[in-house]
């Protein structure tokens, strides 16, 4: 176990609320407890206790007592359940600091459970992320990475990695004895599956990532569609401009969205058509760039002038690869019955009337979720993918050689980076920079 001082942090959000906790840390735990409380407390045991400050009570709680190294940071950690008033709260903190405690930085109470050996980086990240969750989805998935599945899969191909090098580190002792065909074979063969490993978990941490924050709409369209008066009908609020000009929308409009606890961006944006006028085609792009990192384009048809077929899709949306849906709008004076000559679902609605909107706040969720919980088993961040890629172009560097008693130690110094990319990770290799800029953005308290 790290040797550490005392910390102390409200473990509850600021404000007023029924119950707080405040939480101890560290070897000076118990001692500021039992100076506090009057008595010493006994493992484990819920407390009904009180904090006395020059023989005036200042709140009455539950204590608990966690022994080192069976708590969340593997210290010795108190926390008090008190009531949950600021002046409270502030005055307990103040009490427990000038008895020898110093107050948390953010995410140090994780910070010691990974750094005594409790939780890995993963699981940390999750912990941070499961609090942060816009989503079921993410929830469940930040659950898993918590429960180490995501640090399963990488574990599990560092196992393999360390077995490899060390048959491909022994031939390097021994430069004038060439390596057997069939250990080259079965070398290679190795190689390949972890790079297989590796290709299949880039893809899970691709989609772990995605559902690591709010899900993405764009709504594209020409000048008309009924775009921000979409975006108006689902905010219950005029956000954008709303007139029959075409052209009214210029800059990209987000709103954020939760529908039946999925939060979901929608992005206004101007509407597309080839035009003279600087501002508006400034407009324009940044309505095609915004698609290209969506989660889902929709494309809104005002089908009295502009109908709906692949052509018309793509003239909007480009050859993009973000997932297309199609709405066909202002239901409510279309004359024509509806008809889909494309792949792409399509729906119709009216923001005027608000008709289909039940219908198309189902489908969005339904949509969203596919894409979310599908085979993503655990919660991923851009740092994981990062250090997974660099695993593979380690790896794939590796197989550029022909394998042989000369390439050998190239070979196992690629393997080597291979590993450290993935250690880096789960934490078994990480640098304190880094460490200190994963923790800092947690909660204090946690
Ligand atoms: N009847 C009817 N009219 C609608 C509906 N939705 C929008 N409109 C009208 O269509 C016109 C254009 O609507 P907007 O929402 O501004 O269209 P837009 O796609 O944002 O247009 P630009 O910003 O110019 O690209 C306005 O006059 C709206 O009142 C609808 O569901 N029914
Ligand atoms: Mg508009």
């Amino acid at each position: 176990m790290i040797r550490s001082d005392t910390i102390v942090a409200s473990a509850t959000a600021p404000g007023r609320g029924a119950i707080s906790i405040i939480r101890l840390s560290g070897p000076k735990s118990t001692e500021i407890a039992k100076i506090l409380n009057g008595k010493s407390l006994k493992p484990r045991i819920a407390t009904f206790g009180s904090i006395t400050s020059n023989d005036e009570i200042i709140d009455t709680g539950i204590w608990i007592y966690f022994v080192a190294p069976h708590s969340f940071t593997g210290e010795d950690t108190v926390e008090f359940q008190g009531h949950g008033g600021p002046v409270v709260i502030q005055t307990i903190l103040k009490l427990m600091t000038a008895l020898g405690a110093r107050l948390a930085a953010p995410g140090e109470f994780s910070q010691r459970a990974f750094l005594n050996g409790k939780i890995d980086l993963t699981q940390a990240e999750a912990i941070s992320d499961l609090i942060n969750a816009s989503s079921i989805s993410a929830v469940k998935a930040a659950n898993n990475s918590l429960q180490g599945q995501f640090a399963n899969h990488v574990n599990a191909i560092v196992t393999e990695l360390i077995s490899l090098r060390t048959q491909i580190e022994a031939h390097i002792d021994f430069p004038d004895e060439d390596i057997e065909p069939s250990s080259i074979e079965a070398f290679s063969s190795t190689i390949n599956h972890i790079k297989n490993d590796l290709n299949t978990l880039i893809a899970s941490a691709n989609d772990g990532v995605k559902l690591n924050r709010s899900a993405e709409i764009v709504l594209i369209g020409e000048p008309n569609a009924g775009k921000s008066s979409l975006l108006n009908a689902l905010a219950k609020e005029p956000l954008a401009i709303v007139t029959d000009i075409p052209g009214t929308t210029r800059d990209l409009i987000r709103h954020d969205l939760l529908i039946d606890g999925l939060e979901i961006r929608i992005t206004d944006t101007a509407g597309i058509r080839s035009t003279d006028d600087v501002i508006e085609n400034e407009g324009i792009n940044r309505a095609i760039n915004a698609l290209q990192t969506a989660d889902l384009v929709l494309c809104l048809f005002d089908e009295r002038h502009h109908k709906i077929s692949e052509d018309t899709v793509r003239n909007l949306v480009g050859n993009t690869q973000t997932p297309i849906g199609l709405l066909r709008t202002k239901i409510d004076i279309q004359i024509e019955p509806i008809k889909n000559n494309t792949n792409y679902p399509l729906l119709e609605i009216s923001a005027k009337t608000g008709h289909g909107l039940t219908d198309f706040r189902n489908w969005l969720l339904e949509k969203l979720s596919l894409t979310t919980h599908s085979q993503t088993p655990f919660l991923a961040r851009q740092r994981h993918l990062e250090h997974l890629k660099q695993a593979k172009d380690y790896i794939e560097e590796a197989t550029h050689h022909h394998l042989g008693i000369e390439t050998i130690d190239l070979i196992a110094e690629d393997l080597r980076l291979t590993q450290n990319a993935l250690s880096e990770i789960t934490g078994t290799f990480t640098s304190d920079d880094l460490l200190t800029s994963i923790f800092s953005t947690f909660c204090i308290g946690k």
